[in-house]
C-alpha cells in the first residue's frame, strides 16, 4: 500500500464484533436529492484521467454519498445501498445526510432552532429513534456542511468511536481555513521531480495540468486521480480555500491561459469546498505581457484610478471563470518583491489601493507582514511590528482607528523570524488591534527536516495558539482570553472575519507529502484550523488510527513516537532557543559557523557565539525586541532569570557557565539536549523496527528508510553544532553516570555515558511553552 489514499483509505474493520455492531447501523444511505443543485462549472470538458479510480461529482451532496458509499463498503468489507430518492419510508439503520431544502427527512427530523447555531459550515449528527427504526442524521444548513458532517461521521468509525446515542454540533472557529501552496517553488514535500513540467514549469506539484502529456490540449485540463483525492482529504478536516500559486509571484497565472487551468482546477474543487486563491506581484500592472493592458511605473499610484481599475479588471476577468474566487495574496517588499514602498507609499496605502478594486466583488487581499531589513534594524525582528503597528494605530476621519481596509487581512507567520522549529509567537498577534489578522503555519517542513525527518508539528501549533498575550488594556489592566488562538479566532478583538493559512506541504509523491508522516502535519493543521482547541495527541491518534492501524498498542507506539518527535529535533537543531542555523538555500543542512551574503540570512547573526556566551540578546540591554510584547511578556522575556529556558538564546546571550533550572550550567545542559534529540530519533528508529510484522511491508520500509537517514542527519545536527560551540566555550563535552549505550563523536573523540534510560527519551511536549 502506498499510501496514496491519505487517511481515507478505509481499510475493513477487523474486529468482527464491532464490524457487526456498525454494519447494523450503517445499512443504507439516503441522501435525497443528492445531484439536485449542480456547483457552477466554467470547462465544459472537465475530464478525469483515462483509467482513473474517482470519478467527478457536481455537488457537495454529491460528495457526502459517494464518500459514505466507498467509506462503508470499505470499512465494513461490503456494497451499502445509496439512494437519492425523495422517499419517506427510513429502513432501520439508515444514515440520512442533507440540508432542510433538499431533504424533507432532514426538516423533519433535525430541528431547525439548533440548526440554526451551526452556521454556513456546521453540522449537527444526530441518532434518531422512530418506533422499531434507529437511523442516523447527518444534517446541515448547506450541502458543505452536510458534506464536513459525513467526514466526521466516517472519522467515528475510522477510529472505532461509537455511531448511537450521538447528539453532535459542531461549527469550525475560524472562517477561512486556507493553505498557501508554495511546492512550485519548493520541493519540501519530496516529490518526484522527473515528472513532466507542469502548468508552471516546475516539476513535483500536486496540481499539474501537464503531467499525463496534455500541454498541447492546455484548455482541456485532464483532472488526475490525486486531485481529487487532496480535495477529499481537505474537506474532510475542513479546508475550505487554496492559493495555488508561490508567493514569489509569477504573473503568468493572471493572463487567459492560466486563468482557463485555474478555473478548471477550481471546477474540480469547488463541490469539497474549496475556493481558489492567486499570489501576485504587486508590479503585475506593469508586465509586458498584459500588452497593451500595462500601467507605467508612475501610474502605480494606489490611490489613482488607473492602478485600482487594472486590478478590478483583472479581478473580473477571473471572476467571470472562477466566480467563487476569494481574491489575492501579496508579497510586498519582502525578500526582493516590490511593493508600494518603491514607489513612495507604505503597505496600508498599497493593500487598500488592490483591496478598494476586489471590494465590489466581495473579495480579499491577504498582504503577508514578513518582512525585514537588516541594513536598517539592529534586529532583523522588529521590522513587521514598526512597518504595520503604525497603520492599525492610526487615527480615521470617521473617528475609528485603523487604517487597513475591512477586506484586507495581515497575514502573519506564527514567530517573528520565519518558520524556525520554536519561536515565540509574534507579537504581532495582539499588539495589531484594529485590522483583520491571519496566522500562517508552514505545513510543509522548509525547516523541520523537510520529507526527510519524522517531525510532527501538532504540538507547536498548539503551543502558539495557547500561548498567552498578555494583552492589557488601555489601563494596564490584564484582560481575560488573550491566547494567541483568542486573537486569530476573532473573539478576542471582535473582528467578525478570520483566517488561518497553511502553507502547505502536497506534490505528486505517491504518498502526496514524500514522508508517510507528513501526512500527519497537514491533517492536523485542518483540525486545528477547525477548531484551534483540539488537543494535538488526541488529533495524532485519529490520524494514526485513520492511517495506520486501530490497534491500541501500535496507536499508541506511533502516537508516542509523534509526540516528542518535534521537541526532539528543535533540540538535535535548535535547543534553548537559538535559531536559524541552516546552510544557506536549501534549509536542511546545519552550518553554525556560515555568514552567507547578508547579515541576516546568516548562522553567525542568530548564534553570536564569543568567548562569553552564546545567543541574541534581544532584551533591553540588547536589541529590546522584547519591548514588543505586551509589559507581562516583555519584562518576562527581558530577565534572563525569567525567560522560559526553551527561548533563552532567543533573548539572551546567555554566559556559558549560567545556571539552569536543574543545576547544569548551560554549556553542559546545551550539549545534553543536543544528545538527547538525537536519542529520541535512535529510539523512534528502533521502536518502528518493532511494528514491522505489525505493519504493511511498503509503508513500513519507506518510514524506516527516512528513519535511518533521519538518525544520520539528526548526529550530524549535534556534531557539527557541539563542535563548533566547543571552540568557544573552550570547555569539555560533560558525560553523567547513566547507562553508556550510546556515544558520539566530537573532534574525533568519542563521547558517552548520558543517561539513556527510557525516561530520558520522553522529552515533554510544551503545552502552553514560551
Ligand atoms: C522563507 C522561504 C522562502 C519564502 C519566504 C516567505 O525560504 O522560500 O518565499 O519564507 O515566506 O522561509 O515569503
Amino acid at each position: 500500500y502506498s499510501g496514496s489514499d491519505l487517511w481515507l483509505r478505509y481499510p475493513p474493520i477487523s474486529d468482527p464484533a464491532l464490524r457487526k455492531r456498525y454494519a447494523k447501523s450503517a445499512t443504507t444511505v439516503i441522501v435525497q436529492n443528492a445531484g439536485k443543485n449542480p456547483v457552477h462549472r466554467h470547462t465544459r470538458d472537465l475530464r478525469m484521467e483515462p483509467g482513473s479510480r474517482e470519478h467527478l461529482v457536481a455537488t457537495s451532496l454529491e460528495a457526502a454519498k459517494d464518500e459514505l458509499a466507498r467509506g462503508l463498503e470499505g470499512l465494513l468489507g461490503r456494497e451499502v445501498p445509496v439512494s437519492t430518492k425523495p422517499g419517506q419510508r427510513v429502513p432501520d439503520g439508515a444514515v440520512v445526510v442533507g440540508t432542510p431544502e433538499t431533504s424533507q427527512l432532514v426538516r423533519r427530523h433535525a430541528p431547525s432552532e439548533e440548526l440554526r447555531t451551526v452556521g454556513d459550515e456546521g453540522y449537527l449528527i444526530r441518532s434518531v429513534s422512530r418506533g422499531r427504526h434507529d437511523f442516523t442524521v447527518i444534517a446541515a444548513n448547506t450541502e458543505i456542511g452536510a458534506l464536513y458532517g459525513t467526514f466526521a461521521f466516517l472519522r467515528r468509525m475510522q477510529t472505532q468511536q461509537p455511531i448511537t446515542g450521538l447528539d453532535v454540533t459542531e461549527k469550525p472557529r475560524i472562517a477561512n481555513r486556507h493553505l498557501n501552496y508554495w511546492e512550485t517553488e519548493r520541493l519540501y514535500a519530496g516529490n518526484d521531480a522527473t515528472g513532466t513540467g507542469g502548468l508552471n514549469g516546475e516539476n513535483g506539484a500536486v496540481f499539474n495540468f501537464a503531467a499525463t502529456g496534455e500541454s498541447a490540449d492546455r484548455n482541456l485540463p485532464v483532472i488526475l486521480d490525486r486531485y481529487l483525492v487532496v480535495a477529499r482529504a481537505l474537506a474532510s478536516v475542513g479546508v475550505n480555500g487554496i492559493t495555488i500559486n508561490n508567493v514569489n509571484a509569477d504573473n503568468a497565472y493572471l493572463t487567459r491561459e492560466y486563468v482557463e487551468q485555474t478555473a478548471a482546477l477550481a471546477d474540480a474543487l469547488r463541490p469539497y469546498g474549496i475556493r481558489v486563491a492567486l499570489s501576485v506581484k504587486y508590479t503585475a500592472p506593469t508586465d509586458e505581457r498584459f500588452a497593451p493592458d500595462t500601467l507605467t511605473e508612475d501610474q502605480l499610484d494606489p490611490y489613482g484610478a488607473e492602478f485600482r481599475d487594472w486590478w478590478h479588471r483583472k479581478a473580473e476577468h477571473i471572476r467571470d471563470a472562477i466566480p467563487d474566487f476569494t481574491g489575492f495574496t501579496v508579497k510586498a517588499n519582502s525578500e526582493g518583491q516590490p511593493g508600494p514602498q518603491d514607489f513612495g507609499y507604505d503597505h496600508g496605502d498599497g493593500a487598500n489601493g488592490i483591496a478598494a478594486a476586489l471590494a465590489p466583488l466581495g473579495m480579499t487581499v491577504y498582504w503577508r507582514t514578513f518582512v525585514y531589513n537588516a541594513d536598517v534594524d539592529d534586529d532583523r525582528l522588529k521590522r513587521a511590528y514598526l512597518e504595520f503597528g503604525h497603520i492599525d494605530d492610526e487615527p480615521q476621519d470617521d473617528g475609528s482607528t485603523g487604517r487597513f481596509a475591512d477586506n484586507v487581512f495581515l497575514q502573519t507567520k506564527n514567530g517573528p523570524l520565519d518558520f524556525q522549529a520554536r519561536e515565540p509567537f509574534n507579537p504581532m498577534f495582539g499588539r495589531l488591534e484594529n485590522t483583520n489578522q491571519a496566522l500562517e503555519l508552514q505545513i510543509t517542513q522548509e525547516y523541520t527536516g523537510q520529507n526527510t525527518m519524522l517531525c510532527y508539528l501538532g504540538p507547536m501549533w498548539q503551543e502558539v495558539l495557547r500561548t498567552d498575550t498578555y494583552t492589557t488594556d488601555e489601563h494596564g489592566e490584564l484582560l481575560d482570553d488573550r491566547l494567541v488562538g483568542h486573537i486569530v479566532d476573532g473573539t478576542a478583538q471582535g473582528h467578525p472575519d478570520t483566517a488561518i493559512v497553511g502553507v502547505a506541504n502536497l506534490g505528486n509523491a505517491d504518498n502526496l507529502t514524500g514522508h508517510h508522516f507528513s501526512q500527519a502535519n497537514l491533517f492536523a493543521f485542518g483540525r486545528l484550523a477547525w477548531d484551534w482547541t483540539l488537543d494535538s495527541e488526541r488529533i495524532a491518534t485519529d490520524w494514526v488510527r485513520m492511517t495506520w492501524s486501530n490497534d491500541d498498542r501500535i496507536v499508541d507506539t506511533i502516537v508516542r513516537m509523534m509526540m516528542g518527535s518535534w521537541e526532539a529535533l528543535v533540540s538535535y537543531q535548535t535547543p534553548l532557543g537559538v535559531a536559524h542555523q541552516f546552510a544557506d538555500g536549501e534549509h536542511y543542512e546545519p552550518y553554525p559557523s556560515q555568514w552567507f551574503m547578508k547579515d541576516d540570512w546568516s548562522p553567525v547573526y542568530y548564534n553570536k557565539a564569543d568567548s562569553a556566551g552564546l545567543g541574541y540578546d534581544r532584551s533591553p540591554t540588547g536589541s529590546d525586541f522584547t519591548a514588543q510584547y505586551f509589559p507581562t511578556l516583555a519584562e518576562r522575556y527581558g530577565d534572563i532569570e525569567s525567560t522560559p529556558e526553551n527561548l533563552l538564546m532567543w533573548f539572551h546571550h546567555v554566559p556559558w557557565d549560567h545556571r539552569m533550572d536543574n543545576g547544569r550550567i548551560f554549556w553542559e545542559e546545551l550539549v545534553y539536549r543536543y544528545q538527547m534529540g538525537v536519542q529520541y530519533v535512535t529510539w523512534m528508529r528502533e521502536t518502528w523496527d518493532s511494528l514491522k510484522p505489525s505493519l504493511d511491508a511498503r509503508r513500513w520500509a519507506e518510514v524506516r528508510d527516512k528513519l535511518v537517514q533521519h538518525e544520520i542527519d539528526a548526529a550530524d545536527w549535534r556534531d557539527t553544532n557541539v563542535e563548533y560551540w566547543q571552540e568557544f566555550s573552550g570547555r569539555e563535552i560533560p558525560v553523567d553516570d547513566g547507562p553508556l549505550s550510546a556515544t558520539f563523536v566530537v573532534n574525533g573523540t568519542e563521547h558517552g555515558g548520558f543517561d539513556l534510560s527510557a525516561d530520558s527519551y520522553r522529552i515533554p511536549v510544551a503545552a502552553g511553552g514560551s
